[in-house]
């Protein structure tokens, strides 16, 4: 057998996501009235992306089980709210970034008016697709439900969007680390950490196994905007498929910014490995998901 290659698996859960992330599309989208908002939508869906959130999700349901039906669902859906993120994230009126995923922002190739619509059309999706799997699996309604309210929840403003407001007035005053890790947490690891907890919420009602994922999403959550910072310091536009040095231009206090490249290289590792440590005792084969934790520290985009 030859030795397991992350790249490899990381590629072939992409393929596998693509197809069920354009059979869910296609599902839960009308023609509409505006066919343009639905191009914008398509466009940025399938415009590449690492898929990692949905990956984190697949691959934490398949220590469950083999039948990946319904949590490929939830892995849509999830998806879909983060492109809205980015899409929304890019506009003008927010980060007004030209790049992403090697082409250009939703904004720029149709306009902030339909970018708009787009980013909040996709949104609409993911409840759609929840909806929809809640019917097409009735046996599981009861965790399908728990695992949606828990996406929903982290996307909104207790997660996601209210993380992103803290770091917009955050660009306006002068914030210290604990600020910029409470930003870090809501803006970006509440999504990471639904990801993988959606991925044992529908196979186990086990509090101590779902807490033990909880805590490895936060915690490798927290280190990919930790990389993330790193990245947009160190790397480039072409290599990231997005604008690179946007946080220095914007003087944002990021993690680097405030405690330098290499204490925050120590700090992402060290939450690497809290991370697997909260694995560690649920005697569950989490190999992969280990591999996936070192990857989120060594991705060079
Ligand atoms: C209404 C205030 C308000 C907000 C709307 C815009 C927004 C919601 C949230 C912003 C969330 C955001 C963009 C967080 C950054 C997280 C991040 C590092 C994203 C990049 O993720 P990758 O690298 O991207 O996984 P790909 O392209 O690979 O999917």
């Amino acid at each position: 057998m030859s030795p397991f290659n992350i790249h490899e698996y990381l590629q072939e859960q992409r393929l596998y996501f693509e197809q069920v992330l354009t059979e869910y599309f296609e599902w839960t989208t009308g023609t509409g009235h505006s066919t343009r908002v639905r191009e914008a939508m398509a466009y940025s869906l399938f415009s590449g992306g690492k898929r990692l959130r949905p990956i984190l999700t697949l691959t934490t349901a398949r220590i469950f089980s083999s039948e990946l039906g319904p949590v490929s669902a939830l892995a849509c859906a999830l998806e879909m709210i983060h492109t809205y993120s980015l899409i929304h994230d890019d506009l003008p009126a927010m980060d007004n970034d030209t790049l992403r995923r090697g082409r250009p922002t939703c904004h720029i190739a149709f306009g902030t008016e339909i970018a708009t619509k787009a980013g909040i059309g996709l949104l609409d999706q993911a409840l759609k697709v929840c909806l929809l799997a809640h019917e097409r699996f009735p046996e599981l309604a009861q965790p399908m439900c728990r695992a949606a309210s828990e996406l929903f929840h982290n996307a909104g403003f207790d997660g996601m969007v209210g993380g992103q407001i803290a770091d917009i007035i955050a660009e306006r005053i002068k914030v210290g680390l604990e600020e910029v890790r409470s930003i870090h947490r809501y803006k970006t690891a509440a999504m990471i950490e639904v990801a993988i907890v959606m991925g044992c919420l529908l196979y186990t009602d086990d509090d101590r196994t779902i807490q033990a994922f909880r805590t490895f999403g936060q915690k490798i959550g927290l280190a990919f905007q930790i990389i993330d910072d790193i990245l947009d310091i160190l790397s480039e536009s072409s290599v990231l498929g997005k604008n690179a040095h946007s946080d220095l231009e914007r003087g944002k206090a990021t993690y680097p910014a405030l405690v330098g490249i290499d204490q925050s290289r120590h700090d992402a590792e060290q939450l690497i490995e809290q991370a697997v440590d909260a694995l560690s005792d649920t005697a569950l084969p989490v190999q992969i998901l280990v591999e996936i934790a070192r990857y989120v520290y060594n991705r060079k985009m």
